[in-house]
């Protein structure tokens, strides 16, 4: 057994925190109420390591739930940000940092003609599904059970990530009236799609669809769902749109939709765009984009939209990522390793232990059954995961806490770091069996 870290001041910390803060902080699954123990409070953080207020470091597998692609503090978003922050942090009026952005994102998403920038994902869902509503004159929208679409009312049934963590996907707060127009299917079950829609003919607005599932952990798409769900959305006048605030700009400079080659009608952007700052968007072609006020009738704004610093950031990211396409092949490579290693550390000890990746998104699952939907995923053993997770901390390898996350791998991870990071999750897999 690893011996347990030192956590005497993020306890301190958390206690204090839990004095003005819901559950000591400010967005839930950062509790580990899904793995146990305390949550560490971070100090600094660069290139590949997190730094703890207790001196640890740890490798870093999740940067920040994505947007630390290219690890903590690369320079190339920190000296743009350092410069910008002297011309004031915010102008609440029109720059050209914004067309700038806006250009980058319509050049690496080529079904993207127009785009709004918004301050969150959970604002770029909302507002994209508004926009299909609007657009359409209809009230339906089709999500996927399992899929999260940040906590905008309409999601938060049968929802992922922390929705499912909780254990509470459909959350008090959410009105039935909300919940009537939000259907759910199996994730990769385009025939229930396809169901629904016929049972509520003219009635559906828009199926939205994580391309590659990352919230109830990694998740793909099966051959020709995407496709499958594209031809229904074409004949039936539904707009399909894509989630990617999780998959954009992290599997390819024009995320899910360039690796699979389906164009959605309209797509939601957040994490990476944003370099670490707080940044959503959505966009899509200019004939549904240009309903949105004040070119039309769709109601949609933000103070601090568009926010000058923010863009400087998400500008810097995007700009690397695009002039360094080698990047992904280091990451999506690196990933590969890791995962084939688990796969191989859980054979080892007679456990066929599932392990789902997609470029440099990945999960183990604590369940030696396939994982293609929510259903299947839920078949792991939570608390082994619990106790996995745990292990690995001890062994200064920081994890998602939830086992229906995604895990994300930064160019700032050697191979040398990977080796160590298999090596942990061999030690870690053999002391959860003994126990
Ligand atoms: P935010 O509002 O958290 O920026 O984005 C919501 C969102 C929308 N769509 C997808 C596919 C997402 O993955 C997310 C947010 N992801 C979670 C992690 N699975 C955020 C982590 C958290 O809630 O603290």
């Amino acid at each position: 057994m690893k011996k347990e870290l030192n956590k005497t001041r993020s306890i301190k910390l958390f206690n204090q925190a839990n004095k003005h803060i819901p559950g000591g902080v400010n967005s839930p699954v950062r509790a580990f109420h899904a793995v146990g123990g305390q949550p560490l409070f971070i100090r600094s953080a660069r290139g590949a390591y997190l730094y703890d207020e207790d001196g640890n470091s740890f490798i870093d597998m999740i940067n920040s739930w994505g947007p630390m692609i290219l690890g903590h503090a690369h320079e190339v978003v920190t000296e743009a940000v350092h410069k910008a922050i002297y011309n004031s942090l915010s102008f609440g009026a029109p720059s050209e940092k914004e067309i700038e952005m806006a250009e980058l994102v319509c050049d690496m998403v080529p079904s993207i003609e127009k785009v709004r920038m918004v301050n969150s994902g959970t604002e770029a869902t909302m507002s994209a599904i508004r926009l299909a509503r609007g657009y359409t004159e209809r009230d339906k929208i089709i999500k996927f059970e399992g899929c999260y679409h940040g906590h905008g009312d309409s999601f938060l049934i049968s929802a992922g990530s922390g929705a499912a963590t909780m254990g509470k996907p459909d959350s008090p707060g959410v009105t039935k009236n909300t919940a009537k127009d939000t259907l759910n299917a199996p994730f990769n079950d385009a025939q229930q799609v396809q169901k629904l829609v016929t049972n509520h003919k003219n009635e559906v607005a828009a199926i939205i669809v994580e391309p590659v599932a990352g919230n109830m952990g990694c998740v793909p798409p099966a051959d020709g769902f995407l496709q499958r769900l594209r031809n229904i959305c074409d004949e039936n006048g539904v707009v399909l749109i894509f989630d990617e605030v999780m998959t954009g700009f992290r599997l390819g400079p024009s995320g899910a939709q360039g690796l699979y080659g389906i164009k959605p009608d309209l797509t939601t952007l957040g994490k990476i765009i944003g370099g670490g700052m707080p940044v959503g968007a959505y966009g899509g072609n200019k004939e549904i984009m240009d309903q949105i006020s004040p070119e039309g009738p769709v109601y949609q704004a933000g103070t601090l939209s568009g926010n000058p610093v923010a863009m400087t950031a998400g500008i810097a990211m995007l700009k690397y990522l695009k002039d360094h396409p080698e990047t992904y092949d280091k990451i999506n490579s690196t990933t590969k390793r890791i995962a084939q290693g688990f796969r191989e550390n859980a054979n080892r000890i007679g456990k066929n232990y599932t392990v789902n990746q997609v470029g440099s998104m990945f999960s183990l699952f604590f369940t030696e059954q396939p994982v293609n939907n929510f259903t299947m995923a839920k078949k792991s053993d939570t608390n082994l995961f619990g106790r996995y997770f745990n292990a690995m901390l001890n062994r200064n390898i920081y994890l998602a806490p939830s086992q229906f996350e995604s895990l994300f791998i930064s160019s700032e991870i050697s191979s040398q770091q990977a080796d160590k990071i298999i090596h942990a999750n061999a030690d870690s897999l053999e002391e959860i069996h003994k126990e």
